[in-house]
């Protein structure tokens, strides 16, 4: 069972508890990180963490069909139980809060609160209810993700994202969850990464459903955004306090040398990470450059879609966790050249803070209506072990002072960033790679479940303390 979330602070290791000034995470007096309105969280999504997959009259998603399927998630690892966190929310909210945290990122299970006619399901309906209206009787900021990748097996079973009729059938479900949940819900963000759901999911098959084709990608993507589009009306049409935004992972890509061809290889990286989403949300269009990466790929779009995909935002949520290098493979793309010497993550992602800010200060120059940003995603996993009840888990200390220090310096450029949420609150189903994989500032031990707060979240609750302390 969870620890005593309550003693947490009883259980911060002796370099903390005493209050050392010199600790490893403490921003600076100057980062606007101290600001108290700078909202600090943490996030997590309903396939990695829920478990009880056919429980309540939850339906299969596409990544039950997917993780069951041999050779496609390590160690044959699936959602089926994950961190139990159906059945054990009350503690995890407890020690959500008892470590601070201000926010809060979950998403919704889509499977779990309508059936394939449409119809309500009322007992996953009411999970969610609890989970947020405990959330708010906290004080916590809830950030509610309609999409995070598991779609309904019968909506696939149709042509799921390949089909134009699922982005209405996505916006008859945020119509469904915004009249159910108006008032605990203070940002709804109607998508998360549609890059990884169509490119993952429909380019390369490495993501559920395990299509492979870039004519399937630019649609999908399509339908995605489309989906987005038609929501966000609905939205606020049913609770217009919240904010309304989308989350996009981006990707920063260096070129391996100055050739103009290297040079072009890092653009159209970027473009095929970030404006191909980007520019139909902020500009109305896709980025032309796309289809020279991907030539004959242009999907099909009806009149009037590109208005429907580019209404105002709300916010932004940006997903960052790595550089790519890349150099141009001589034909009209990009390989990556994964650079020697350099610090990389248990997922082999280099470690390179410097990315998201010049990132976010970029953006900032290609879209003069970049809305407000929150920072819906960063961290990193690596091999957590638990020795005497403590995770001392040094590197993502590291990791998080650093992106943490470059969100302080977009800031400090210009860049309207409001909020931050680490991935992850605690570990979990880390897609294709299982459990293996470790993103927590919780430790989870999947035998027992037993949730063993690690030394990053009681140094990033210490902070919090002293923050408030200041305000
Ligand atoms: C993503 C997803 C998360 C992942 C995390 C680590 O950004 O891919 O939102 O579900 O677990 O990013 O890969």
């Amino acid at each position: 069972m969870a620890n005593d979330a309550s003693a947490v602070f009883d259980t911060l290791s002796p370099a903390v508890s005493k209050g050392s000034l010199a600790d490893p995470f403490t921003p600076p007096a100057d980062s606007a990180l101290w600001r108290k309105n700078f909202l600090l969280g943490a996030a997590t999504a309903s396939y990695q963490i829920e478990g009880a997959v056919d429980e309540d009259g939850r339906l299969p998603s596409i990544w039950d069909t997917f993780s069951a399927k041999p050779g496609k998630v390590l160690a044959g690892d699936t959602g089926a139980v994950a961190c139990d966190h159906y059945h054990r929310w009350e503690a995890d909210i407890e020690m959500l809060a008892s470590l601070g945290l201000e926010g809060y990122r979950l998403s919704i299970a889509w499977p779990r609160v309508m059936d394939a006619a449409g119809v309500p399901n009322r007992k996953g309906l009411d999970f969610y209810k609890r989970l947020l209206n405990r959330l708010k009787e906290k004080g916590i900021t809830t950030f509610v993700t309609l999409y995070h990748w598991d779609l309904p097996q019968h909506l696939e079973d149709r042509g799921g994202w390949l089909n134009r009729d699922t982005a209405y059938r996505f916006a008859d479900y945020a119509d469904l969850m915004s009249r159910e949940l108006a008032g605990t819900v203070d940002a709804w963000a109607t998508l998360n990464e549609p890059w990884c759901s169509a490119y993952l999911g429909y380019g390369n098959g490495h993501h559920a459903p395990g299509l492979a084709n870039d004519r399937f990608a630019t649609q999908a993507m399509h339908h995605l955004l489309l989906a987005h589009g038609l929501a966000v009306p609905v939205l606020r049409a049913n609770d217009p306090a919240s904010q309304k935004g989308i989350v996009a992972n981006i990707g920063r890509g260096t070129p391996n040398s100055d050739s103009a061809a290297d040079q072009r290889a890092a653009h159209l990286f970027e473009v095929q990470h970030n404006a191909w989403i980007l520019d139909p949300l902020l500009k109305g269009a896709y980025p032309q450059d796309l289809f020279e990466l991907w030539p004959g790929t242009e999907p099909l779009v009806l009149d009037g879609d590109m208005e429907t995909i580019s209404a105002p935002l709300d916010f932004l949520g940006i997903n960052y966790y790595f550089r790519t290098n890349v150099a141009s493979d001589g034909a009209h793309g990009f390989r990556d050249v994964p650079l020697e010497g350099v610090e990389r993550t248990q997922m082999g992602w280099e470690v390179y803070p410097d990315g998201l800010r010049d990132l976010l200060t970029g953006f900032k120059k290609t879209y003069h209506n970049l809305p407000p940003i929150y920072i819906t995603e960063n961290g990193m996993a690596s091999d957590d072990q638990v020795t005497d009840g403590h995770v001392d888990d040094t590197q993502r200390i590291s990791f998080l002072k650093r992106h943490l220090a470059a969100v302080d310096q977009a800031i400090k450029a210009g860049v309207d960033i409001r909020g931050y949420f680490l991935w992850s609150l605690m570990d979990n189903f880390e897609w294709v790679f299982g459990y293996e994989r470790r993103f927590g500032v919780v430790h989870v031990d999947y035998s027992t479940q037993k949730r063993t707060v690690k030394r990053s979240a009681e140094l990033v609750a210490k902070f919090l303390k002293e923050r408030k302390a200041r305000a």
